[in-house]
């Protein structure tokens, strides 16, 4: 019928690999925006799965799609998050290794919504015995807990993860989970003592403040009110419409209980968040000299906190106002002017918090832990903070924004530089496929003795003398002439945008972003309080070691965290921000088309689209499937790519299906290894029953 359209017209199709022309950025967008609003929000790009937030519930994440989509062969069923975690999980069991789901994407593009998916489906679908379903339970409830104490409103997303998180799921041999591990990285401490405007705080502080009991609200000395809490009100926005603190409450209490912990360790967090709200309602005065003093009014607001913490109130008053300076093997009490003690109270609330999320995880971890020592493989789940551009940039954004940028790099290092240099190794004929490399940023931050970490770490060593100012001109000096690097002097030469004197902006993989370098002093070292010493002896770190900037520490554990992934057979997730307005049904070609770009996953397409999205070392093909070809079974006496050879033969492959390597097979379509794992399934089955026949003939 003329006019009519065919319902490939309507909601494009579903894997972008078999798009006409694949090379076109605008035929990519027509097809994810089509598919947009159709409410088709996944798109493969071969096994990659590209994700657009819908910003509404969308029905698609039921116990019936879960069972739908659970054992499915990949590309037999619509693109879906289940697939490719059904898919990651069964070539786990089969080839008995550990892999990684990758989500990345910038702030609110639907990271964290995409990893708690992926979760559910694994503690809800895999085979279970009735004996572990409270392992799936804590598995589940971690999540809110996690969110509650780790998750604030921010004016890009009203729910926004400001710590990174990866997560392994363990299952046994069958299949079934059984345990977990979190790690979890650089939370934004900085929060909890401001925020900008139109952002709060972490959510369990409000949440407190709204849900919990009369009675224990009484104990902890608090109001009903967030109005009367200083660290509650700096953003203007203690109440969100998309939130419901109060139920959030119950959900956190349920879930708290859930992954065991103890009445009276709830007690005492609850104590410990309360303290850090009364923490900043504490004032100073100046007296005669300028130093800090409590008055009498603020004497009874010290009742609670040294009630909860449980420290001396001589020792919490000397803390705040005092400044302890080694002298010669003694310990010297200095004052601190008004202004200081205000930094020195919220450098106390700020530890006082870090240590109490790193103890939520560390709880958490021995709840999930399985003790049964037999062998587990893993899925790893990855969901960190995602890129983020505000008015004011400051040394969080940075870390996060650094974060992102190592991340895309590891996916360049897989995707699109290995893949290729695999080709080029193995003797396939390939033509190369250009790239945007990020490792140039990278580079600019953490390289050794040049990097900004490296210039920060320098600076930080020469107390008294450094400035945030000084800090400029070093980097000026050591990097001004970076095609990535921007300060006020040279603001105009190579961006024409004008710097202010304080900033300096960094061109990143995802876009420009300004930092002001002011204050640095105050977020780049741990602080080091008595009391914080006193309240959390364990996790205190060691002092004889020489102190770490917070940068130097979080480019270490960076490079852990890529070590973890890079052992791990990797799947990704790449989820698209659809508009900044958080609006369903919005699609704004400009953004997408943007993040579409910076993603690289025009590349990734053309790559995959020219290469072979399978391939096995010969020696584990020809194990697998010998028992498909005569000529291979029960064992193949030659080499083992002539072996391979054979048994393709004659399983029909045609020649443009595959390529030989120099120690691999190369397959080109998943579907003609599903179908060799369908016959290879049959084949065991006939075994088996012929097995079973001789057996019963005895
Ligand atoms: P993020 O994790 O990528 O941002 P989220 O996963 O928190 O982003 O998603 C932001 C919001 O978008 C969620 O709170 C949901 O309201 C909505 N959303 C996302 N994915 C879906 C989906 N599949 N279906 C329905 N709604 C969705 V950040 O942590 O800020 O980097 O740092
Ligand atoms: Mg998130």
């Amino acid at each position: 019928m003329e006019g009519a359209l065919t319902a490939r017209d309507r909601v494009g199709i579903q894997d972008f690999v078999l798009l006409d022309s694949y090379t076109s950025e605008s035929a990519f967008l027509d097809n994810l925006r089509k598919r947009f609003h159709e409410n088709l929000i996944y798109t493969y790009i071969g096994t990659l799965l590209v994700s657009v937030n819908p910003y509404k519930e969308l029905g698609i994440y039921t116990k019936k799609q879960m069972d739908i989509y659970m054992g499915v062969n990949f590309f037999e069923l619509p693109p879906h998050i289940y697939a490719l975690s059904d898919n990651a999980y069964r070539t786990m069991l089969m080839e008995n290794n550990n892999h990684v789901i990758l989500i990345s994407g910038e702030s609110g593009a639907g990271k964290t919504e995409s990893s708690k998916k992926i979760l559910q489906f694994y503690a809800v679908s895999c085979p279970r015995t009735s004996l572990l379903d409270n392992v799936r339970d804590r598995l589940l409830l971690s999540n809110p807990v996690l969110e509650a104490f780790g998750n604030a409103k921010t004016l890009k997303n009203d729910n926004s993860s400001r710590f990174g998180k990866y997560m392994d799921i363990q299952f046994d041999f069958q299949g079934e989970a059984v345990g977990g591990h979190i790690l979890s990285y650089l939370l934004e401490k900085s929060r909890v003592v401001h925020q900008n405007h139109g952002e709060r705080n972490f959510h369990i502080f409000y949440q407190l403040v709204e849900g919990a009991e009369d009675g224990l609200l009484r104990w902890l000395g608090l109001e009903r009110n967030c109005q009367l809490y200083r660290y509650l009100v700096q953003g203007q926005c203690a109440k969100v419409s998309s939130i419901s603190d109060k139920t959030d409450w119950r959900t956190v209490r349920k879930a708290l209980s859930v992954i065991e912990i103890s009445e009276a360790d709830t007690e005492h967090l609850f104590g410990v968040i309360a303290s850090v709200l009364h923490l900043g309602n504490i004032r100073f005065e100046a007296d005669a000299r300028g130093y800090a003093t409590l008055n009498t009014l603020t004497s009874s607001v010290l009742v609670s906190p040294v009630q909860l913490l449980g420290v001396h109130v001589q020792v919490l008053r000397e803390g705040l106002t005092h400044r302890k300076i080694e002298a010669r093997a003694e310990e010297v009490l200095s004052p601190l002017t008004a202004e200081h003690a205000i930094y020195a109270r919220d450098a106390l609330a700020k530890a006082i918090y870090g240590r109490t999320f790193a103890w939520l995880v560390n709880k958490t971890n021995e709840s999930l832990a399985n003790k049964d020592s037999t062998r587990k493989t893993v899925i790893g789940l990855l969901d960190i903070y995602g890129f983020e551009v505000f008015h004011v940039n400051s040394f969080e954004q940075f870390c996060i924004n650094y974060c992102n940028e190592k991340l895309q790099q590891l996916f360049i290092q897989l995707t699109l530089k290995s893949e290729q240099e695999e080709y080029e190794a193995e003797g396939i004929e390939w033509e190369a496929v250009p790239f945007f490399n990020n490792k140039i940023i990278c580079d600019l931050v953490e390289e050794k003795h040049r990097g900004i970490i490296s210039v920060l770490d320098e600076e930080c060593l020469r107390p008294g003398e450094a400035s945030d100012l000084t800090f400029l001109e070093k980097l000026e000096e050591k990097l001004g002439g970076h095609p990535h690097f921007v300060t006020h002097k040279l603001a105009d030469q190579k961006t024409r945008k004008t710097l202010e004197r304080g900033d300096f902006r960094l061109l990143h993989y995802a876009g420009e972003v300004t930092y002001c370098v002011v204050g640095k002093e105050h977020s780049s070292w741990q602080s080091k309080n008595s009391i914080v010493k006193h309240c959390f002896p364990s996790i205190e770190p060691d002092s004889k070691k020489r102190p770490e900037t917070v940068a130097t520490q979080f480019k270490s554990s960076l490079a852990g965290l890529t070590e973890i992934l890079m052992s791990k057979e990797p799947w990704y997730v790449r989820c698209l921000k659809p508009n900044n307005s958080k609006q369903s049904g919005c699609f704004d070609d400009v953004l997408v088309r943007h993040q579409v770009k910076y993603l690289g996953l025009m590349e990734h397409l053309r790559v995959r689209r020219a290469g072979f999205a399978y391939r096995r070392r010969f020696e584990v093909f020809l194990q697998r499937y010998k028992a498909l070809c005569p000529d291979t079974w029960p064992h193949w006496k030659g080499k083992p790519a002539d072996g391979v050879q054979r048994l393709v033969i004659h399983l029909g492959y045609r020649p443009d299906e595959y390529k030989m390597g120099r120690t691999k097979i190369f397959i080109r379509h998943p579907r003609t290894l599903f179908a060799t794992e369908d016959a290879f399934e049959m084949c065991k089955h006939k075994l088996a029953t012929r097995i079973q026949a001789k057996y019963r003939g005895y």
